[in-house]
């Protein structure tokens, strides 16, 4: 069982993958990035049938991006820094409406982006929670305070319904499998600053460079 043990997905690993974001010079490995997306998109399949749609959309950005890194111009996809720049530099972005380059590396790492403010609110509220806390309730408070702001109505309504199919803390600390409550807060003060900072990084390179409205 020990071998079972050690195969048993663990979330910290996943949050684990977030901190090797970050280079010395502050720079955003992509690699890394999509990887940290992949372990959460594992880690929401395995809560149920409901959230696939969710999932589905999620997959899709993290492909477009793992094609630019493997294809012939990988070399500038390494970090967020690089691609931001390349992409500029030859013309690679539609800055306003959709036009030929719809999409861009930058603006499909910008939806991950939005996401990924989501999750670190959603993870903080799950840190500061309380045994009677909702997760539906956390869930929906982190959205509509974050990705929702970028969400037409009907995937608005959706994400509604799929957070009321949430499992209740118990369930969902147990899937986390890092181990008790105790344990799952400590992980989770450790692993928050870590994404927030790498949300932050992000969004200033996004910020000084006029992006963060890509199409
Ligand atoms: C311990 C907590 C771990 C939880 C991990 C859950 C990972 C969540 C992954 C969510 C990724 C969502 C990416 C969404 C990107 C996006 O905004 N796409 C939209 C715009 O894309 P476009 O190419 O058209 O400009 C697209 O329209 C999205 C459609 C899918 C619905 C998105 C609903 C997002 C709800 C996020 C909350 C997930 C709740 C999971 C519960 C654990």
């Amino acid at each position: 069982s020990a071998v079972i043990e050690e195969q048993k997905f663990s979330l910290q690993e996943v949050l684990d993958t977030f901190k090797l974001c970050l280079s010395e010079n502050q720079d955003v490995y992509v690699e890394h990035y999509v990887a940290g997306w992949r372990g959460l998109v594992k880690f929401m399949n395995s809560l149920g049938n409901v959230f696939t749609f969710i999932s589905k959309d999620a997959v899709n950005k993290i492909q477009i991006l793992v094609n630019f890194l493997n294809g012939e111009n990988g070399s500038h996809y390494v970090t967020i820094q690089s691609m931001v720049k390349y992409e500029l530099d030859n013309q690679l972005v539609d800055l306003d409406k959709r036009g030929s380059h719809p999409e861009s590396g930058s603006r499909t790492l910008l939806r991950l982006h939005r996401a990924l403010r989501w999750l670190e609110l959603f993870l903080e509220r799950l840190r500061t929670s309380t045994e009677d806390s909702k997760t539906s309730v956390m869930c929906a408070d982190a959205y509509n305070e974050s990705l929702s702001q970028h969400h037409p109505w009907v995937i608005r309504k959706a994400a509604g319904m799929a957070f009321c199919v949430l499992p209740g803390r118990p369930t969902f600390f147990e899937v986390m499998n890092v181990g008790g409550a105790e344990k799952v807060v400590d992980m989770l003060g450790d692993a928050v600053p870590m994404i927030s900072k790498v949300y932050q990084i992000t969004e200033d390179l996004y910020s000084q460079n006029n992006l963060l409205e890509l199409p």
